[in-house]
């Protein structure tokens, strides 16, 4: 039984939950995290859903039988939402082997086991951990780290509620100290989400990282998010800098930082890709943040992310609000993407 059968059941179960939220007109607030998740990421991945699955089942619609013409079709497809051009061609691969192998003719039947293949390029292979390493002891400090405007910022925003409902004690540092109003931008964030906050403008940013973790370690905070310059100036100075980070959080916390989450905008498709790769021969990332889903057809760059980078997603931004920021959940995902199709 193949995986999309597995999940069948579950898709079906979050949309009845999903309709008895709209029926009920249910707030938000009234949710618990579960059924957050169902109405975040149905919205957050309505255009994904809306152009990649409908094109699907029309392709299959069209399309009585699998002929080159079809997997030519599927092709571009499969490129059109941004799954990356090897991840694609290994999927034909394996999907040619599978219709071959089990016989299939009927493109209606095949979506199912498109959609099942989709799902193995996520799940097969090294098992990457979606969850935040978590410090036993002192602070857990999460480095964010990306290009400008990719959200780092409005990451750091949500998570720093995230946490807060949780019941932590949570502090932020803005060691961007180069972009004008990047300082007071982090600050109302604090102030937004009940978090502490340290910063200075036009100095050292591992001066204020510094400065920043003394005072928390101070307060007993439990975890500090750290917010970063995005100008990815020569690789070599972005090189030198972080690493002059690093030393100076592993001075003050052991084994700190212990997430180096680096954000991307799935809006900008494989430049994001490009992004992954070059952070990841600069530093030790630990986990990608794909933010602004919601804007974007393109949702398949989760699945080109992990087959093409090897990085865990470790959260989705899918939308600007603070409950946006939701972990990245492969159940959850499939959900948003293919409640269409059951
Ligand atoms: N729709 C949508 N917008 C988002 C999301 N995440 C961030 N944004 C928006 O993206 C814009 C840039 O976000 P910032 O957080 O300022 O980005 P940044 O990486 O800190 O930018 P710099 O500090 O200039 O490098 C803002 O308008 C955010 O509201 C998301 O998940 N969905
Ligand atoms: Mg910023």
């Amino acid at each position: 039984m193949g995986l999309f059968q597995k999940f069948k059941e579950k898709i079906i179960g979050k949309k009845e939950v999903s309709l008895e939220i709209q029926e009920k007109e249910k707030p938000l607030e009234k949710l618990t995290e579960e059924e957050k998740d169902t109405v975040i990421y149905d919205k957050g991945l309505e255009k994904t859903r809306k152009e990649f699955v409908s094109e699907l089942s029309l392709l299959g619609k069209r399309y009585t039988k699998v002929t080159e013409d079809y997997y030519e079709e599927l092709e571009s497809l499969l490129i059109k939402a941004d799954i990356g051009v090897k991840t694609v061609f290994s999927f034909l691969d394996r999907l040619r082997h599978r219709v071959k192998h089990e016989n299939i003719t009927d493109t209606v039947f095949l979506n199912e086991v498109i959609v099942d293949e989709l799902f193995m390029i996520y799940v097969e292979g090294e098992s990457l951990t979606d969850k935040i390493n978590m410090a036993s002891e002192g602070p857990t400090v999460i480095l964010m780290v990306g290009v400008n405007g990719v959200g780092k910022t409005t990451t750091i925003g949500k998570l720093s509620h995230k946490y807060h409902e949780e019941g932590k004690k949570v502090m932020l540092i803005a060691a961007d100290t180069f972009r004008a109003g990047a300082v007071p931008q982090l600050e109302e964030w604090a102030h937004r989400t009940g978090a502490l906050f340290y910063g200075k403008e036009n100095t050292d940013p591992a001066g204020v990282i510094y400065d920043g973790l003394v005072q928390a370690k101070e307060a007993n905070v439990d975890i500090v998010l750290i917010d970063t310059a995005g100008r990815l100036q020569n690789k070599v100075n972005l090189m030198n800098e972080l690493e002059k980070m690093n030393k100076v959080i592993g001075k003050h916390v052991p084994n700190a930082p212990h997430e180096t989450l680096l954000i991307i905008d799935a809006t900008t498709g494989q430049n994001g890709i490009s992004q992954a790769e070059a952070f990841k021969e600069i530093t030790n990332i630990t986990g990608i943040v794909l933010t602004k889903l919601d804007g974007t057809a393109k949702g398949g760059i989760v699945l080109a992310i992990k087959e093409t980078v090897g990085l865990p997603v470790k959260f989705i931004g899918l939308g600007e609000g603070m409950e946006d920021l939701r972990s990245f959940d492969i159940e959850d995902y499939i959900y948003g993407l293919f409640k269409d199709m059951v």
